[in-house]
């Protein structure tokens, strides 16, 4: 096994972002069910964010929704993140909450319309200068719902023209990270259904634009861990979309369904090369029912957990396994590192950097909770789900 001093300081260089529309209110389409003490705007959310930062040390970055999270000055919300030990990270652009997307956005048959959308992500890389975020990410909830009703690759040239157009604004050091997803809102086409879609797409635009793989967003049985071990071989993975999903986009606690999926993603990761500045770590969750600040920290931890056991992978070992042919040797390999308990590692790992090596019982000792439930009166909604 590798060795623990080893294992600790590559989890130490580890940033995990954290989605500001996690800290608000949110819910499905049946319901939201507003929590007490929720944030009522953007320097709100980077107030608990903060907590998730002073309680982990691994969250210290924090990615913005716009328009949910719009504010007259972004870069003295940049400020704000900076003064908490924070920094603003992907910029998550909009064009799926408006009535005019009715038929897509940057996809949509009316030139018009597509001219807004596309006027919205240029807004985009414009806050991403003031806030001195690195990447702009690109989710489009475009597609049909019925065959015929509009020219599949029409949409193709479409969003290809709108992506170049992005793509020529961003400025150095920037990056283009689109995600894909396999259906919903859409339900016969989606415009950028999977991983080949989105990596075709970035191909032609060059090298600052990536792949985000949301771990929600693909079919039940898909092997994940393949397709990140390709777009990193390619390098074409930008980052992840880390959640955790039973059915559907269920928007879960990463870790919390599959920890042992997260593993193996994590494995891909370590093994080729992806651990490290390039892919970004973030979390693209809701957290509906349960208190969200300690979810959030929760599911920080389960990204630790799931990377100190890819990190802890007998590679010397694993190699040799596979080059014998020794399928049950390579495997166990895995196991081990897998089956392996980490978290005394990373109790240690905390003291050793000054923190509490119980991240959610530090939590609720701090009195957070209790202080924003008595400060704050009618929390904001994460942006959609009413
Ligand atoms: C779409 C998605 C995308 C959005 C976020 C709120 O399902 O994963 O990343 O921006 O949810
Ligand atoms: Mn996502
Ligand atoms: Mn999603």
């Amino acid at each position: 096994m590798t060795a623990p001093s080893a294992v600790k300081a590559a989890l130490s260089s580890q940033a995990i972002e954290t989605p500001s529309w996690a800290y608000g209110n949110s819910g499905t389409r049946f319901k939201v069910f507003a929590q007490q003490g929720v944030p009522r705007d953007p320097w709100e959310k980077l107030d608990d964010a903060a907590q998730v930062q002073r309680h982990t040390g691994a969250a210290p970055v924090v990615a913005l929704h716009i328009p949910w999270d719009r504010v007259d000055d972004y870069a003295a919300l940049a400020r704000h993140a900076r003064e908490r030990g924070l920094r603003l990270g992907a910029i998550n652009a909009n064009v799926f909450q408006e009535d005019d997307y009715r038929l897509g956005s940057v996809c949509h048959p009316d030139a018009a319309v597509r001219r807004k959308a596309l006027d919205h992500l240029l807004e985009c890389v414009d806050i991403m200068d003031a806030t001195g975020s690195k990447d702009l990410k690109l989710w489009f909830a475009d597609g049909t719902n019925y065959p015929g009703q509009d020219d599949i690759r029409a949409r193709q040239d479409r969003l290809a023209e709108a992506l170049a157009a992005v793509y020529e604004r961003l400025g150095e050091g920037q990056r283009l990270l689109l995600e894909y997803k396999f259906f919903e809102p859409a339900f016969y086409t989606t415009d950028v259904p999977d991983w080949g879609t989105a990596y075709a797409h970035c191909l032609k635009l060059g090298e600052k634009a990536q792949v985000v793989v949301d771990t929600g967003h693909h079919a039940p049985g898909t092997n994940i861990e393949f397709i990140v071990a390709l777009l990193l071989r390619e390098g074409k993975l930008g980052g992840f979309d880390f959640n955790s999903r039973f059915y559907a986009d269920d928007d879960l606690m990463v870790g919390a369904a599959d920890p042992f999926q997260l593993f193996r993603i994590m494995c891909e990761v370590v093994g080729g090369g992806g651990f490290g500045p390039g892919v970004a770590f973030m979390l693209d969750q809701c957290h509906n029912i349960e208190p969200k600040i300690p979810a959030i920290i929760r599911s920080v931890m389960n990204v630790q957990e799931a990377t100190a056991k890819a990190l802890l992978v007998d590679r010397d070992a694993l190699a040799a396994a596979q080059s014998a042919g020794d399928v049950l040797g390579a495997n166990a390999v895995l196991m081990d590192a897998y089956n392996t308990d980490v978290r005394p590692l990373l109790a240690e790992l905390r003291e050793e950097s000054g923190l509490d090596p119980d991240p959610v019982a530090a939590y609720h000792r701090s009195g957070w909770a209790e202080q924003i439930i008595e400060n704050r009166k009618g929390g904001q909604q994460a942006g959609w789900g009413a």
